[in-house]
């Protein structure tokens, strides 16, 4: 199987056939993880480029999104691994304003499949809710997700808000997505970042003081 035929589905929007292609390639023996770095965000890079330069509209990106969610439900399970400690606990979401959620999701999966618990809060998430739910579930680790320059800047206020309140000590923050730097992340009091899923496992991991393994 080509991994290049999963990646086509995903740009041109075909999720019951990146379904299909996606079970096919689990009962030929394929790791999830290499579906989703080989297959799925291939894809949707392609995607983000077309949207880019005016050849996709809003209304194809959004076939490629539930494309991408169709696969990632099957691969989901997979990469969750349940054995074994937790790591430590994550409370993770898109911020106010913001719908995007596939980065997000993947980076969500992956700290699973790691090891961490992962509260997963959805997308449109306000600085009070992000510091209910690490009051509440007593997270060591917030991970926040902007994909628009606009609402990069919501990430800010959900580390000043963690500042105001007593929280801030006991919780580290990771922020990633498109537009957000490793710059951006340390002016605005992050203690890390990550450009994509893989490293974000990595910087969580160096975050939270667990051996590299
Ligand atoms: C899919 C998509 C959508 C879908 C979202 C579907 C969904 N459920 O997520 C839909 C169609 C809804 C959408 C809507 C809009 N979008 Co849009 N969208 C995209 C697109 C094409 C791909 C994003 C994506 O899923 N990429 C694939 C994933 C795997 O990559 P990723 O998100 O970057 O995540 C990786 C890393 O960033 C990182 N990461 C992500 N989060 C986190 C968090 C942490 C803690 C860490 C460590 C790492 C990390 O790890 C991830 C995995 O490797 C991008 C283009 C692009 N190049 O990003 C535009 C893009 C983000 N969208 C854009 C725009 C403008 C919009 C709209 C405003 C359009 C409109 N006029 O309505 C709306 C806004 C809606 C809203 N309020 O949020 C612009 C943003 C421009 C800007 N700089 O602000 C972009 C860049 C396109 C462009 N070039 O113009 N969009």
């Amino acid at each position: 199987m080509e991994f290049s035929e999963l990646s086509d589905y995903i740009i041109n929007g075909r999720a019951p056939a990146a379904e299909e292609w996606t079970q096919a390639a689990l009962d030929e023996g394929n790791e999830a993880l290499t579906i989703v770095n080989q297959g799925l965000v291939p894809g949707m890079d392609v995607v983000g480029e077309r949207f880019k330069n005016g050849e996709y509209y809003l209304p194809e990106v959004l076939l490629s999104a539930r494309a991408m969610k169709r696969a990632m439900a099957l691969l989901s399970p997979l990469l969750a691994r349940t054995e074994g400690a937790s790591l430590g606990r994550v409370v993770m979401g898109t911020v106010k304003g913001d719908l995007h959620d596939i980065g997000k999701n993947l980076v969500g999966m992956m700290l699973e499949g790691a090891g961490f618990e992962v509260i997963n809060l959805g997308t449109d998430v306000t600085p009070e809710q992000f510091l209910k739910a690490v009051e509440e579930d007593g997270a060591q680790l917030v991970c926040m997700s902007a994909l628009l320059t606009t609402t990069m800047p919501v990430m800010k206020a959900v580390v000043d808000l963690l500042e105001e309140s007593e929280v801030r000590q006991q919780v580290q923050v990771m922020v990633g997505g498109a537009p957000v730097t490793e710059r951006y992340a340390s002016d605005i009091g992050a203690d890390g970042y990550a450009p994509e899923a893989a490293s974000a496992v990595q910087t969580a991991k160096d975050l939270m003081g667990v051996e590299a393994s």
